[in-house]
């Protein structure tokens, strides 16, 4: 018998919408949901295999408790019922002698399936979330609510009608979103222009129609200049900016010093170069998208990059407009009724999150500083931290200074909720296997965007092993905590109902595309009565944001330092048939791509001996690793370059264990390591030695 079923891909947190074949009882096809504008029955690598995620034995398949030290693998299978009073117990008497406070939650993300575990976070007492943003997306998403009042997921960009985009390494065409990467090419089939800058030749680069190679760590003063021309010339769009900018004559004060020709002494990009972009841009205005960058958390100065970028869009008048920048719509601002948050049942926790003790100077806000709550875990200040939750996420793969000993020990718990055996849970105390998202249903989820839409995620089958989806393993350890009164609900469907209620909306309404919009088309606002989310209003260059946590409006470029011979910066980056951490060992993509090399420029390799293919030496302060070069021109000579997210540590992933190199071993001193002004981990600060191995 043959079945379809509309869901949502899982394989990275894109979240396509997707439609899944399931013949007898067994997943045969998945494909892009035909339904959606933007897909239509595309998906990715990454995406198409997520049936050997599912028909994987080596992932866990029955809650573990450890049995020997941490990370010794040594476990024993327990009874969901085992584990929920194993974590209760432990967290009970965490509370009991630390508060609520002591237990922390860190997640992948803020997206739409989220709210289930803050709210079993809240039920518990505790203010302790944290998200991974700290490392990816948060510089952006500050610069955006400093600016505008909006956060990242509220500004969606609209390739399809651009005329120029401009990329600062982000490379859409690897590191992807299946519609973003259609409606880009739909851009340039139109001719839009795709101005491209980093530091080697991505995919992206190659489809560009333009390529800047930048001097790493340079692009803020890029920006600047841009800035300053575009000042300078008057080639802003004066009745937008007249209306609607606050701040303009302080931010004229501080560019007058970064001309195109200085900035061309700092990124090695001419001044002509700079010049030409910034009127290229002003003739293309206000159809362009100057974007800010995805994952952002690279420099020391990307908040003020981020922010300078945000500007520029304002300057340019791109912002709420079709082939620029657009504003999300809240289901409100669409006339309809948001669904019912799991949140709102639950009184807030009596104490702050712990950033709110430590001294200002930087922004912070509800998804927090991973890198501060790990430190905190360090350093038990402010105060301490002894339970730890890591759900869908895996830090100590990726974290900078990964030194999981130090950390851990001071740890009473640690519970990982993992499809896959994550280095993170093979240091937890108890691993509570989540089932795939083909096997589970999830909460309903927002998707943001000019036509706010309801997305669900069900289940295609029933899970192939002892494994739980993530919504009744937090309401069934909330009921163990005695919160239950805070998440009563015994299937997922009394989940659904309460989110809908009031709505007008239906649980079967999902059946036909698997989506419910809460508008018929796209809403976009007149221009002329725009209405920014910050105290004035207005796009606030002068941030009130800013000034209340004595955070400063402008920050000087500074000159980044030069690699010592035989030293380069260590840079890092996505790969189009893997996510993250977590595909390496699926059996389809190991087979595509098995591990990882290291770019190395040509001219730089020729002065070391290194030649193609040879292995090399990797080294930091206290880590020496082996990889074979990958020597081209086509690479910045300060910089070697690898795909993220190799090196698996986790000996039952037979498939990927220990192959290729993990970035983020050579990270060693980036824990200390705060951005300017957003306190985001800079992971592009670290510089290694290489040499030929012999
Ligand atoms: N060293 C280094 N650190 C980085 C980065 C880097 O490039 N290098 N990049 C940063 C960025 S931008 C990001 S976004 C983060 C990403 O880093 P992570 O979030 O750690 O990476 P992922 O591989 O996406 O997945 C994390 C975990 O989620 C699990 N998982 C997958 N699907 C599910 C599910 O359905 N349910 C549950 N419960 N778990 C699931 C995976 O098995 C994996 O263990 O890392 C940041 N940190
Ligand atoms: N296939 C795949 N797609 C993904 C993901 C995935 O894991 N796999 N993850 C998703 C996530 S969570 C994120 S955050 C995004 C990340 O999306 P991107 O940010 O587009 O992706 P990265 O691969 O991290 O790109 C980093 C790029 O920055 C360049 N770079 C390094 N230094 C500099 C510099 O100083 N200036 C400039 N201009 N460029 C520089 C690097 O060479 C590299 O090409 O990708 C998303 N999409
Ligand atoms: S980009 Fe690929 S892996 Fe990510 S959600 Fe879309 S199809 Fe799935
Ligand atoms: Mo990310």
């Amino acid at each position: 018998m043959k079945k379809s079923v509309f869901s949502v891909c899982g394989m990275c947190s894109v979240r396509c919408p997707v439609r899944v074949e399931v013949t007898d009882g067994r997943i045969t096809w998945v494909e892009g949901n035909p339904y959606v504008p933007g897909i239509e029955r595309a998906l990715c690598a990454k995406g198409s295999s997520g049936v050997a995620l599912v028909y994987d034995s080596q992932r866990p398949q029955y809650p573990m408790i450890r049995t020997g030290p941490r990370g010794s693998g040594q476990w024993r299978r327990a009874t969901w019922d085992e584990a929920f009073d194993y974590i209760a117990e432990s967290l009970t008497k965490i509370r009991d002698q630390y508060g609520a406070k002591a237990i922390a939650l860190v997640d992948r993300g803020t997206g739409p399936f989220g709210e289930i575990q803050r709210a079993f976070l809240r039920s518990i007492g505790s203010p302790n979330y944290f998200s991974h943003d700290d490392f990816c997306r948060k510089n952006v998403d500050l610069a955006y609510q400093s600016l505008l009042g909006y956060a990242r997921p509220e500004i969606g960009y609209d390739f399809a009608n651009t005329k120029h985009i401009v990329f600062y390494g982000r490379n859409a065409f690897e590191a992807l979103a299946v519609r973003e990467v259609n409606n880009i090419i739909k851009a340039l089939e139109n001719g839009a222009k795709l101005t491209y800058i980093d530091v080697r030749v991505t995919k992206t680069a190659a489809k560009a129609t333009k390529f800047l190679m930048i001097r790493p760590a340079t692009d803020y003063a890029l920006n600047l200049a841009l800035i300053h021309v575009i000042l300078k010339e008057n080639l802003f769009d004066r009745s937008f900016v007249d209306r609607y900018v606050s701040g303009l004559s302080d931010l004229e004060d501080f560019i007058k010093p970064y001309t195109p020709e200085w900035a061309e002494q700092q990124t090695g990009i001419p001044s002509y170069e700079i010049i030409d972009l910034a009127r290229q841009l002003a003739a293309d205005k206000p159809r362009v998208i100057l974007y800010p960058g995805w994952f952002a958390g690279r420099y020391m100065d990307y908040f003020y990059n981020a922010r300078a970028i945000v500007i520029l869009n304002a300057l340019l008048g791109s912002i709420e407009q079709k082939g620029g920048l657009l504003l999300a719509k809240s289901p409100k601002e669409v006339g309809a009724k948001p669904l019912n948050s799991l949140l709102d049942r639950i009184p807030a926790p009596e104490h702050k999150r712990l950033e709110a003790e430590l001294p200002p100077g930087f922004l912070y806000d509800g998804a927090g500083h991973a890198l501060h709550l790990f430190k905190t875990i360090k350093t038990q200040e402010p105060y301490p931290i002894k339970a730890l939750f890591v759900v869908r996420y895996d830090p100590f793969a990726g974290l900078p200074d990964a030194d999981i000993k130090e950390l851990i020990a001071n740890l009473d718990l640690i519970v990982d909720v993992d499809v896959n055996y994550s280095l993170t849970g093979w240091y937890a105390d108890v691993i509570l296997p989540e089932s795939t998202y083909l096997e589970r249903d999830d909460i309903i989820g927002l998707q943001r965007g000019v036509k706010p839409t309801l997305i669900m995620r069900r289940q295609a089958i029933p899970p192939l092993y002892d494994t739980k989806p993530k919504w009744e393993i937090f309401v069934k350890l909330a009921k163990k905590m005695g919160a239950g009164e805070y998440l009563p609900y015994e299937t997922i469907e009394d989940i659904w109902n309460y989110q809908l209620a009031g709505t007008g909306i239906k649980i079967e309404d999902f059946d036909k595309t698997g989506q419910v919009s809460l508008c018929k088309d796209p809403v976009i606002w007149n221009k002329d009565e725009l209405k920014f989310k910050t105290p004035s209003g207005k796009i606030e260059i002068l941030s009130s944001k800013m000034k209340e946590r004595d955070v400063p409006y402008f920050y000087p470029f500074k000159e980044p330092p030069t690699p010592k011979e035989g030293e380069f910066r260590l840079v890092f980056g996505r790969v189009a048939v893997h996510t993250h951490v977590q595909t390496h060992n699926n059996k389809y993509l190991n087979e595509i791509i098995p591990e990882n090399e290291l770019w190395i420029n040509d001219e730089a390799a020729k002065r070391l001996g290194i030649r193609d293919g040879d292995f090399v030496e990797v080294s930091s302060v206290d880590y020496t690793g082996r990889i074979r070069a990958k020597v081209t021109p086509f690479i910045h000579p300060e910089v070697v370059f690898m795909y993220r997210g190799f090196e698996n540590e986790v000996p039952v992933k037979t498939r990927s264990f220990g192959k290729g190199l993990n970035e983020a071993k050579f990270l060693r001193g980036l824990f200390d390591k705060f951005g300017y002004g957003s306190h985001t981990g800079a992971l592009f600060e670290a510089f290694v030695k290489v040499k030929k191995a012999f």
